[in-house]
């Protein structure tokens, strides 16, 4: 292959792409291990109760049943460490079965090992569990933290108006198309785990010290990972059940999730309600924010437990420039599955409410929603102070500018204005967003000889193209073509340690350290070392990247039947320095199609702890054809806090879009006198805003 330097820039095709394509894929579900038991739980019918008999012994004696456990076989363990973005000052329990109590439904009672998925299923069914149930407890509060800067009670005091709104986000299922996974296989003393996993490395470190194990004797492996969304980037106490099993019978275990399993205990995303104040002055410019964030927990806390209750405060007052704020945020334990992180992780909660404001702060002064986020709008390239701390900025007025220009803002407020005349319920909704990418550390370490470089990532992927990625930066740096590139993560006894595929950090602090460890072999072949030469990087990123812009949408929604249609969507991002514009576009589509499920279908449903949407039959996935055209355009501002100059964009669509469409809906009603709405805009719920608003 010619070179056509340089690589980073191009849409070249996605490598992974021919073998996942010819279904030669690698997922944990196609692990062979032949001799392996299959793993089945019997889970909790109640969220809450006493477990007072637990009978296993019809079980123990079915066909093929190796070993049937409850918690009082498997001992002390060890618990799960909470990431402390938030002050916890409760210890958290992580039980891996139930003891003596429930607390939610789903949770995993005993489990069952037999030769056969089958078998295991059929044994599950012939045990005894008696519960006794008990009003669940009032929900527990385990975190709070509050900021404040200014004088918000002066500036709320001058306001010529205030404004105030309330976001509920719906409480939604990630649904990777792959279930979590894991597949053991015990040997020569140590365990290798493939585990369809974000976190390869953590999951190693999670697994030695629950189990007390060394964590040398243990290797983790994430091979193709089938969709993760934040959803797999902690472990679960099934997975840490399969490991136990295959430590203490010394035989192969396997456990691939059901769906109905995924909705019951893996992590949800959102679930937030967010109330926030806006006071304005006569020129419609902020004057002072109030915000509290009510964030809900599940019955045990994964890993990431905190982050959205964090992300969503401490992000205030996103792009906008306030003097004054006072913002508060809790998080509460609820005898519900787990909540966790979400493809965007507290942004879209953050940018649903500040966008919500700058619209009700519009229509209270008369200024268009435009012209109201252009005078409020941060305009200074460089650091800013939020209350939560210093962070990076960007001339956002201007990326605003740039945006309703390219996506030709007045023309779609034109047309909606005709489509009124029309008669029709028309509006057009703005979403401008920032979106925080991951702190700390990644590293690399890539080996150049004759001609060929092997880059070892200590970072994963979730199915985001890391190998094509990477292999464009590693040429550049080196000199030669991506197919002279191999590119290997996801193994922690092979590839050196890292964090993982979350928080946006892939590119802005991986590819940051497989750059730098690059730059470092080219320095020294120039002093003369010999091949191969091998440079072992960590890259401490100083800050975070703030990748932000501004989402359109442009809707009408049916006066009879409430059926909402999306006729536009443009969107602007800017990510910094772009690898390849095909990834990223792929980010913002998958991003998109993610927050238009939240605006507009998804939403778990529970009654007293019973989970009434447990499938898809209950649960509006988006489809492709709910998907409306979407224009998508990029600016590129280099982010000044990383190697690369690059910035998150796989939570850009989530973010921006739900309050987009939030706002192109509540326009669309705003002449009927509705003034709120709640996601996700069904047709029930719009017509039901409709018919209330006609009865007043
Ligand atoms: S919600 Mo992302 O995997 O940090």
């Amino acid at each position: 292959m010619t070179r056509s330097a340089p690589y980073t820039g191009q849409a070249l095709p996605r490598r992974e792409d021919p073998r996942l394509l010819r279904g030669e894929g690698q997922y944990t579900g196609d692990i062979h291990l032949p001799g392996a038991l299959h793993l089945a739980f019997l889970r909790s019918s109640h969220a809450s109760g006493q477990l007072v008999a637990c009978d296993t012994s019809v079980a123990r004696a079915m066909p093929g049943v190796a070993a049937v456990l409850t918690a009082a076989d498997l001992g002390a363990l060890g618990g799960l460490e909470v990431n402390p973005v938030l002050p916890l000052d409760h210890a958290t329990p992580y039980p891996i079965l139930a003891g003596d109590t429930v607390s939610a439904v789903g949770q995993p009672i005993a489990a069952v090992l037999a030769e056969t998925p089958g078998q295991a299923l059929d044994a599950v069914e012939e045990i005894w569990a008696e519960i006794d149930e008990t009003p669940s407890p009032p929900s527990e509060l385990l975190a709070m933290q509050h900021w404040q800067s200014g004088d918000p009670a002066a500036e709320f005091a001058r306001a010529a108006q205030v404004v105030t709104v309330r976001v509920a986000h719906p409480r939604l299922a990630p649904s990777p198309m792959e279930p979590r996974a894991i597949a053991i296989l015990p040997e020569g003393g140590g365990l290798t785990v493939w585990l369809s996993t974000q976190t390869p490395h953590r999951a190693r470190a999670d697994l030695a010290r629950i189990l007390s194990l060394d964590p040398e004797h243990l290797r983790v492996i994430a091979r193709d990972v089938g969709g993760a969304f934040g959803m797999k980037a902690s472990l679960y106490p099934e997975e840490v059940l399969a490991v136990w099993a295959a430590h203490h019978l010394g035989r192969p275990v396997r456990w691939t999730a059901t769906r109905s399993e995924e909705f019951l205990s893996a992590t949800h995303g959102r679930g937030l309600t967010s109330e926030g104040q806006l006071a304005i002055d006569g020129d419609g410019r902020f004057l002072a924010l109030k915000a509290r964030v009510e964030a809900p927990l599940g019955h045990w806390l994964p890993n990431s437990a905190l982050i959205p209750a964090w992300n969503a405060a401490r992000i205030l007052p996103g792009p906008y420039d306030i003097a004054a704020t006072d913002l508060g945020t809790s998080a509460r334990r609820a005898h519900t599955a787990p909540t966790g992180i979400y493809r965007g992780a507290g942004r879209p909660e953050a940018c649903a409410l500040m966008e919500r404001l700058a619209d009700a702060a519009a229509r209270a002064t008369g200024l268009d929603p435009a012209e109201i986020r252009r005078r409020n709008l941060n305009r200074l390239n460089g650091p800013r102070d939020l209350p939560a701390g210093r962070v990076e900025g960007a001339d956002y007025a201007t990326a605003l500018d740039r945006f309703l220009t390219l996506a030709d803002y007045p023309a779609w407020c034109a047309q909606r204005d005709a489509r009124r005349a029309d008669g029709a319920l028309a509006g057009v909704g703005l979403g401008f967003y920032v979106e925080p990418s991951g702190k700390g550390w990644e590293s690399a370490r890539v080996t150049l000889e004759a001609g060929r470089a092997t880059v070892e990532f200590g970072g994963s992927s979730q199915g985001h193209g890391r190998e094509t990625a990477l292999a464009q930066i590693a040429a550049d740096a080196l000199e030669l073509s991506p197919s002279d590139i191999t590119v290997l993560h996801g193994d922690t006894a092979t590839c050196p340690a890292g964090i993982g595929a979350l928080a946006s950090r892939s590119t802005p602090i991986g590819a940051s350290a497989v750059l730098e460890a690059c730059r470092e072999i080219i320095r020294r072949r120039g002093a003369g070392e010999s091949e191969p030469i091998t440079a072992d990087t960590v890259y401490t990123a100083p800050g975070e990247a703030w990748g932000h812009g501004c989402y359109l949408a442009a809707i009408e929604i049916d006066r009879d039947t409430g059926a909402p249609q999306l006729t536009h969507m443009a969107c602007l991002d800017d990510a910094g320095r772009l690898i390849n514009p095909m990834l990223a576009e792929g980010q913002v589509m998958g991003g998109f199609a993610q927050g238009l499920g939240e605006a507009m279908l998804e939403a778990l449903h529970f009654d007293e702890g019973q989970l009434l949407t447990g499938s898809f039959m209950d649960y509006a996935m988006p489809r492709a054809d709910d998907l409306p055209s979407l224009t998508i355009l990029k600016t590129e501002t280099l982010a000044t806090t990383n190697a690369l100059g690059a910035k998150g964009i796989g939570e850009a669509g989530t973010i921006g879009a739900p309050a987009a469409i939030l706002n192109a809906a509540l326009d669309a009603l705003a002449p009927l006198g509705v003034t709120d709405l709640q996601m996700p805009l069904t047709s029930l719920s719009l017509w039901q805003a409709i018919t209330d608003a006609s009865k007043e």
